[in-house]
């Protein structure tokens, strides 16, 4: 997973938008934000992953298929909807089967978009209360393992001055100081 400043250009959102030159994002960046990563071969992913979802108590899990032939009709609707700035009171984790996008998530305190691009074998947890949005890129498609604790808070709420003062909101803020 590279994960880099978005440029902010206005423009299709399936473009990269890095930076020329690109401006990276280091590791110690996203563990400031409680965000976490791992890279699992896709290849016999089973046992590493299952070992994760084991230690961190995601019981259960789905796959997504976001693409065209994926969603039929809901498509567009749900490509807008994950392009929306929002966060969630539960983590949002993804296991990338194949295929690629970017998870765009707001970094604090500055407010800047930091872009990670995944690709298969990226495992990543986007904490309760981050904001964040999802992209395709211009590949259009992604599989991915979705797992959760239990029934999944997935609900998005978009940013809002509601949003602001949510109690998950809150609490991560809290959580990174
Ligand atoms: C989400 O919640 O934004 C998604 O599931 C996006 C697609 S999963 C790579
Ligand atoms: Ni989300």
């Amino acid at each position: 997973m590279r994960a880099y400043y978005f440029d902010n250009i206005p423009g299709d959102q399936r473009l990269p938008h890095d930076y020329a030159p690109s401006r990276p994002v280091a590791p110690d960046v996203l563990t400031a934000l409680n965000v976490l990563s791992w890279t699992i071969p896709v290849d016999g992913y089973e046992n590493s992953v299952n070992s994760i979802a084991k230690e961190r108590g995601y019981k259960n899990r789905d796959t997504i298929d976001v693409s065209k032939e994926g969603m039929g009709e809901i498509y567009e609707t749900k490509i807008k909807g994950f392009f929306e700035e929002h966060m969630h009171e539960d983590e949002e984790i993804r296991y990338i089967l194949s295929g690629s996008g970017f998870f765009d998530i707001r970094e604090t305190p500055t407010d800047a978009w930091i872009r990670l691009a995944v690709e298969p074998g990226d495992l990543i947890v986007l904490p309760a209360g981050i904001y964040h949005r999802f992209t395709l890129d211009e590949a259009n498609r992604i599989k991915a393992l979705r797992l959760f604790q239990d029934e999944p808070k997935w609900i998005p709420h978009n940013r809002s001055s509601d949003t602001d003062v949510n109690p998950h909101r809150l609490g991560y803020l809290k959580e990174i100081g």
